[in-house]
């Protein structure tokens, strides 16, 4: 089995002082970089937004962050500006290992956010990860990172679906917790088939 370590999204604007932090999001770090040496395969995301981007709150006149608003594609929570292609908060946290395989940028059209390492938020636009793990022969996979509730949820799911073996390691995640959003998440990847484990 070739298995890959995918870590999602532990950017600055995630962790403590950032723009969109998740509580403790900072205490990913260690334990990601000490998994990374048992993988076949190390792919990082990257959240990557326009200034402007239609997931930001500051795009609605009158709306406030963490509203949800109807887009053509569902439901979208509505969020502080965060993760501004090439901006600090963008950047990995300073602490991450970075020698990866790979390094996928998302959310980065205009119009459609994309909180999984798969698809945008249409569920149906893929990134193009899944090919990259095909051609690869990679089919197991470990998920770990920033946010729980949302990219390593919507990543986990999306993986399970297409067919790859999953786990979320969630001592190496951390969430933001939304209305109940992280207890919500955890039952939907539990139902998609990916494993939970905590150490
Ligand atoms: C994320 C909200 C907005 C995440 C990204 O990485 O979980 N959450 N953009
Ligand atoms: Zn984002």
């Amino acid at each position: 089995m070739t298995r890959a370590l995918i870590v999602i999204d532990v950017q600055n604007d995630f962790c403590p002082g950032g723009a969109l932090a998740v509580p403790f999001g900072d205490a990913v770090v260690a334990p990601i970089n000490a998994m990374m040496d048992s993988f076949d395969a190390v792919i990082l995301t990257q959240d990557w937004h326009p200034a402007g981007h239609s997931s930001f709150a500051s795009s609605h006149p009158g709306a406030a962050p963490y509203a949800v608003v109807q887009m053509d594609y569902g439901d979208q929570v509505l969020w502080p500006d965060h993760c501004i292609q090439n901006s600090p908060g963008a950047a990995f946290h300073p602490g991450l290992r970075t020698d990866a395989d790979m390094i996928l940028r998302k959310g980065f059209r205009p119009a459609i956010d994309s909180y999984s390492a798969f698809f945008e938020n249409d569920r149906t636009t893929p990134t193009g990860l899944d090919g990259y793990l095909r051609t690869r022969a990679i089919s197991e996979l470990v998920l770990v990172g920033l946010a729980t509730d949302f990219c390593v949820n919507y990543s986990a799911v999306d993986a399970a679906r297409l067919g790859y073996s999953v786990t979320v390691a969630l001592n190496a995640c951390r969430g933001i917790d939304l209305d109940g959003s992280l207890a919500a998440a955890e039952v939907a990847m539990r139902e998609a088939g990916v494993r939970l484990t905590s150490g």
